[in-house]
C-alpha cells in the first residue's frame, strides 16, 4: 500500500510542487491539493497508516518531519518551524503526537 494507491499522483505531485520553497508548506493547502480532504474515513486511516511509518498508532514529530517523503520520495523534509507549527495545528490532546482521530479532524474538520 502507497499513497498513490489512494490519491492520485497528479494531485500529489501539484500538492508537492506548493511546497517546494523550504518554510512554504501550509497543511490545509497541501491537504486540499492532494485530494486528502475528499477522502473517506477509511481512506484516511490507511494514509495515516503510512504516515505513521514504525506503526506505533501515533504520528510523532520525528515522523512528522518525514510527512511530505511518504508522498514522494524526493521530497523535501519539513523545517523545524514546519514541523512544530504542524503539530501543533493537530495535536488536540497535547500529548505531543498525532492520534488517528486528530489526524482526521485535522484534514476533514467535522
Ligand atoms: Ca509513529
Amino acid at each position: 500500500m502507497s499513497l498513490t494507491d489512494i490519491l492520485s499522483p497528479a494531485d500529489i505531485a501539484a500538492a508537492l510542487r506548493e511546497c517546494q520553497a523550504p518554510d512554504s508548506f501550509n497543511h490545509r493547502k497541501f491537504f486540499q491539493t492532494s485530494g486528502m480532504t475528499k477522502k473517506t474515513p477509511s481512506e484516511m486511516k490507511q494514509i495515516f497508516g503510512i504516515i505513521d511509518n514504525d506503526h506505533s498508532g501515533f504520528v510523532e514529530e520525528h515522523e512528522l518531519q518525514y510527512f511530505l517523503q511518504r508522498f514522494d520520495q524526493k521530497a523535501r523534509l519539513l523545517t523545524s518551524s514546519e514541523t512544530r507549527a504542524f503539530m501543533a495545528e493537530s495535536d488536540n490532546d497535547g500529548d505531543g503526537k498525532i492520534g488517528a482521530d486528530e489526524f482526521q479532524e485535522m484534514v476533514i474538520p467535522s
